[in-house]
């Protein structure tokens, strides 16, 4: 017992990865509006080190947030001297984080030698999901290049496959995993590559959409950060761009577009795990998309995907002004989330970011569409709070599966739809 404590201490020391023995996830409802801005009091307590994941901004949702075991007291104290509710989501965040790693050791020894060995039911590290990129392109030479589109800050390769069958197509784009924890968005990501990669000339619906238009896909937008929730800080968001005068590192990587930036719902605080950056594209992940999007020019859907809360977004999320499409957009959202709660059940909200999560300024789809790309959607994919951003990776299949409903209907629209 006593050289299993050594050993783990001497483990931390050496790889410094963090934990969160002791850590809970808290849901807290809030009731009034007084005790909303009672919450936004809490979380300006630096000292107490809260990481929330939804955070306090309107009594329709709850809060969720990450309270380190050194806080649990005072924060207990504070929401029962304020008589507001919560529940404990999870009891011990490190339990849930240590599960995860046995779950990812039993296929470590495991190397694919194509893509049909891959295990896609489990989460993989930054270099796996490079090797199984680097397959698939190789297994289907004549329908699937790799472009690199730029570096990231820590000089990574910024890869995207690109699906096509013809020459000077429309295209679709589609994103994963530009925030680095919401590791289910990579798992799925991965898994429509597969599914592309598969269904191109046998799936009527999907061979349509790829006979009049390519298909890229961004399996991992922010890899600094992936890699970094591998190594250091599984609970890592942003980029991992150091900041002037702070010690605190990254930007929100979906504060930093170019319209709304600087707007509420986004913060000018380097700490802050919505912080916009210091100006318009400062993070090279980002401005390596913008680039794309101007020289290629013909996108015409452009979906974003995050985790968690079961939904489906479309523009805007920094005004409460409805865009000009509000109601194709709408409609075309209620369809896809009927389709894919078809598969399995599972319940999503729909409308645009601002009236269906919150304020949030400088996003990507605001931009994008902004750009000319009518059909900018965000997915905020499982679950509802349960397992946030740990979702355990038995449900990596079923989310792809029910999110790929989802997005054939809205790829299918779009085909049926040019504008
Ligand atoms: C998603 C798209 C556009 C504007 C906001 C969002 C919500 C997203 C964010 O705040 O950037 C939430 C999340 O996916 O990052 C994590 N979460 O709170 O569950
Ligand atoms: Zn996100």
């Amino acid at each position: 017992m006593r050289g299993l404590l050594v050993l783990a201490t001497v483990f931390v020391a050496v790889f410094g990865k963090e934990t969160f023995e002791g850590h809970q996830v808290l849901r807290i409802t809030a009731t009034n509006e007084l005790q909303i801005n009672l919450l936004k009091e809490l979380s300006e307590l630096e000292h107490l080190r809260l990481d929330f994941w939804r955070e306090p901004i309107r009594e329709s949702l709850p809060v969720d947030v990450r309270v380190p075991f050194h806080s649990l007291q005072p924060v207990r104290s504070f929401l029962a001297y304020n008589e507001i509710h919560y529940d404990v989501m999870i009891e011990d965040l490190q339990d849930l984080l240590d599960a995860e790693q046995r779950e990812m050791m039993r296929a470590r020894a495991f190397q694919p030698r194509s893509t049909d060995d891959y295990d896609y039911t489990n989460y993989h590290t930054l270099d796996e999901i490079n090797s199984f990129i680097d397959m698939l392109v190789k297994e289907n030479p004549k329908l699937i290049r790799k472009i690199e589109i730029g570096h990231s800050y820590e000089k990574r390769l910024l890869n995207v496959l690109h699906f096509s069958t013809g020459p000077n197509r429309p295209g679709i784009w589609i994103d994963t995993g530009i925030h680095s924890r919401e590791w289910i968005t990579q798992a799925s990501g991965t898994w429509f590559a597969k599914k592309i990669a598969t269904d191109y000339g046998r799936d009527d619906a999907l061979t349509a959409i790829l006979d009049k238009y390519d298909i890229f896909l961004e399996i991992v937008t922010n890899p600094d950060g992936y890699d970094y929730t591998h190594t250091t800080n599984r609970m890592w968001r942003k980029t991992r761009k150091p900041n002037s005068d702070s010690d605190c590192v990254g930007v929100d990587p979906n504060r930093n577009w170019g319209t709304g930036f600087g707007g509420d719902g986004s913060s000018s605080d380097p700490c802050s795990e919505t912080y916009r950056g210091p100006y318009v594209n400062s993070e090279s992940e980002v401005k390596a998309i913008v680039d794309f999007v101007k020289s290629h020019g013909n996108l015409k859907a452009f979906i974003s995907i995050h985790s968690y809360s079961q939904m489906l977004l479309f523009p805007y999320g920094d005004t409460s002004i409805p865009c000009p499409d509000y109601e194709e957009l709408n409609e075309l959202a209620r369809k896809a989330i009927t389709d894919l709660e078809n598969l399995y059940g599972t319940s999503y909200t729909y409308g645009s970011t601002y009236e269906t999560i919150y304020q949030a300024s400088g996003i990507t789809i605001d931009w994008t569409y902004d750009q000319g790309i009518k059909y900018s959607y965000t997915f905020e994919l499982r679950d509802t709070g349960y397992y946030g951003f740990i979702l355990p990776a038995d449900q990596i299949v079923p989310t792809a599966e029910e999110t790929w409903l989802a997005l054939m209907t809205i790829m299918e629209h779009t085909k049926n739809n040019p504008y």
